[in-house]
């Protein structure tokens, strides 16, 4: 496997690139504008992830698949998915220019809408992204939010990034998105799965998250999360793993302002710790991340 990952930062340092025309920076699709070679990027992607994702996914994330008008022919239309969104779920997909200012994705998801990027990469980064492009989320994200109990948590997580925002404590928060939406794998009578978009989209996490012996399976524990730095340059060193995608439900009612108060005190974990306290479903050895960092610079992750 090639040393690059498809790993997507979902980092605003920097500020996004591009001035909003419209204040909750909403653009057309302008799906008509795309040329045949950014569908046949899609198609590639999507061949290769649906293959993979069939043994690798969650039902529900295939399920939403296949319950949405999404196929290898083209990029979707996002008025064909809003509209079939909207009848299971209520949501609907707006198009956007990229990564938004943290107030303004809140925002869109405390109101159910899910805010996708319309650009997709380039043929010849097919592996590689600075960004979540169109890819990342709507292949990633939008069957998931077919699924009622992941719809009302990530309008929760809107809601409570708002509240996050100005109590100062969304990097708390915004690891509870992390080891869930993003990067979760879910318990399944057959083996655990994957249901985090950050995985789905990626052709070589897919497997690591799953198969490979290096990272860490641990129960899902709100506090342990929330003291978790999560990495954003390469695969995670350990998953969090739901018992049930119901779980959800219970952290969507979760009241958060207890939590932040604890977490005034005590620890935070590196990436790759593993706690006397955690439930493990795999102790990773470590491998793949311990061959990769640099000798005279063993201590440090790149982390948030
Ligand atoms: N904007 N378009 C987009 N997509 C994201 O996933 C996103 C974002 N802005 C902020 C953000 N994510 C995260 O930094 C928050 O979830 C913390
Ligand atoms: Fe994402």
């Amino acid at each position: 496997m090639n040393a690059t990952t498809d790993k997507i930062k979902h980092d605003t340092a920097g500020g996004p690139a591009v001035k909003p025309r419209r204040p909750d920076w909403t653009v057309a699709q302008g799906w008509d504008q795309y040329t045949t070679e950014q569908h046949a990027v899609w198609r590639t992607l999507y061949q290769r992830q649906t293959r993979l994702l069939s043994d690798l996914a969650c039902d529900d994330f295939v399920r939403g698949m296949q319950r949405l008008p999404m196929s290898e022919e083209h990029i979707p239309n996002f008025e064909a998915l809003s509209e079939a969104l909207n009848k299971a779920t209520g949501w609907q997909v707006v198009a956007v220019p990229g990564l938004l200012p943290d107030d303004v994705f809140f925002e869109h998801l405390a109101n159910r809408r899910f805010p996708s990027a319309n650009f997709i990469r380039r043929a010849r980064e097919l592996d590689y992204l600075e960004e979540p492009d169109v890819f990342h989320d709507v292949f990633g994200h939008v069957p998931m939010l077919m699924h009622p109990v992941m719809a009302d948590f990530i309008q929760a997580y809107g809601q409570g990034g708002l509240r996050a925002l100005q109590l100062g404590r969304l990097t708390e928060l915004a690891r509870v998105y992390w080891y869930t939406v993003e990067f979760g794998l879910v318990k399944q009578p057959n083996g655990l799965r994957i249901y985090g978009a950050g995985i789905a989209s990626s052709y070589s996490e897919c497997v690591f998250s799953v198969q490979s012996d290096s990272p860490n399976r641990i129960g899902f524990d709100l506090e342990r999360v929330m003291r978790t730095h999560y990495r954003i340059d390469d695969f995670q060193e350990s998953y969090f793993v739901l018992n049930d995608l119901q779980e959800l439900l219970a952290l969507a009612e979760t009241e958060f302002a207890p939590y932040y108060e604890r977490l005034n005190q005590g620890p935070t974990f590196e990436p790759g710790e593993v706690l006397p306290t955690d439930s493990i479903s795999h102790q990773g050895t470590g491998s793949y991340h311990r061959a990769r960092r640099p000798r005279d610079d063993n201590h440090q992750h790149s982390r948030t």
